[in-house]
């Protein structure tokens, strides 16, 4: 098939399972197109098989703002009239769907045969913003009139359908991971460049917006520290971040905490975890979290969230309420002090992720996905 593939170019779930969707299906022999702003993140390698097309925004002294949805829908457009896309597969709705609905009515009109739109949906695009008064309409508008309209986690379906009010069908899709890259591997990672050996590390993958609540981690760590020799690492970056280091400061806790920005290869270093914490508030599925466990670190995330449903609790991690993190450090103190079990919830990390999410498995659903709307 010949497949365009639009998602956000910076680090976040949605660009991450759109990047690495193009490029396992690549491998499967597709001709993948990404059309986006910048280069997406992890493409950062050639590849047979994937092309990238740049989207431009022209300034001009009317344009207060950019219409960069106009330019990228009409790229969406000039890629599918040369090189015949068969599906346009957009990553995060807003303003991606309506952006391929455009694409869409401006092929019709010139008579040329439109490429079947799916929507995957990945999280705060309807628990956020999408549900924001200003792109409710828009949002919902652009949903359902998509062909196909997948959601990472059976979480994103339902409240879609609630939010939304929609009776369309939503494919739950969930996220995915390559096994030959995340595995529990104490060799991969130099954990002696961030603890000694007699202390625990703890680990926090993000893009540090509030939804993440880097606070609480800090809340958790502070507690844990205060009973274990321990350290802290942090991944990633985002608008927390500066509020995030004052509070490190004002709790004395600089030493024990690393903060390492954004990285390319995370595989290399969740490894070295001993627990991976992500107290979210809202969190459709958790593909930093499924990464973790994949390389048999155990989890401590929040209930009631999609991560439900990749967090086996009380056997690769523990689910306990948003913002409780007396709760959340007490869990993490009593599981890091008990070897025997510590060993046993990081063995079923990797084993119980494996059974569900490989990217083999993942990839054929969007595979079969693709040539069931292709088909209808
Ligand atoms: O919120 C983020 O951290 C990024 C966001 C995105 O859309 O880029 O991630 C969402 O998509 C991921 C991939 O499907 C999911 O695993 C995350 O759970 C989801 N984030 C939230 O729902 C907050």
């Amino acid at each position: 098939m010949n497949i365009g593939i639009t998602c956000y170019p910076v680090p976040g779930g949605s660009g991450i399972v759109a990047t690495e969707l193009g490029q396992q299906l690549a491998l499967r022999g597709h001709l993948i197109h990404f059309v986006s702003y910048a280069l997406p993140f992890r493409l950062d390698q050639y590849q047979a098989n994937v092309f990238y097309h740049g989207v431009d925004t022209t300034a001009y002294p009317l344009f207060k703002f950019p219409p960069y949805t106009l330019t990228l829908a009409a790229k969406m457009a000039e890629v599918t009239r040369n090189f015949d896309l068969d599906v346009i597969h957009v990553h995060y709705a807003i303003p991606h769907a309506t952006c391929a609905y455009l694409a869409k009515q401006i092929l019709a009109e010139q008579g040329i045969a439109t490429p079947k739109v799916i929507t995957t949906l990945h999280g705060t695009d309807i628990t956020l913003v999408g549900a924001d008064p200003s792109f409710y309409d828009i949002t919902r508008f652009s949903i359902r009139c998509s062909d196909g309209i997948t959601a990472v986690s059976k979480y994103l379906a339902d409240e879609t359908k609630e939010v939304f009010k929609i009776e369309n069908n939503i494919k739950v899709i969930h996220n995915f991971y390559d096994e030959q890259r995340f595995k529990p591997s104490a060799t991969v990672c130099q954990r002696s460049q961030f603890a000694n050996d007699d202390e625990f590390l703890l680990m926090h993958v993000s893009n540090f917006r509030p939804v993440k609540r880097t606070l609480d981690v800090i809340n958790i760590f502070e507690k844990v520290s205060a009973k274990l020799p321990a350290k802290l690492l942090l991944i990633g970056e985002g608008p927390d971040t500066i509020l995030a280091r004052r509070q490190i400061t004002k709790k004395r806790l600089t030493d024990k905490v690393i903060f390492l920005g954004n990285q390319n290869r995370v595989e290399a270093l969740l490894p070295c975890a001993d627990l991976f914490l992500l107290p979210s508030e809202e969190e459709s599925f958790g593909l930093a979290a499924l990464e973790a466990l994949a390389c048999g670190v155990p989890v401590i995330g929040t209930s009631g969230t999609g991560l439900v449903e990749v967090v086996n609790d009380e056997e690769n991690g523990y689910l306990l309420p948003v913002g409780d993190t007396t709760l959340m450090a007490d869990k993490a103190i009593k599981l890091l002090q008990d070897e025997t079990k510590l060993k046993k919830f990081k063995e079923s990390a990797s084993r119980l992720v494996a059974e569900k999410f490989k990217a083999e498995k993942i990839v054929t659903k969007y595979e079969n996905y693709y040539e069931e709307i292709l088909g209808g």
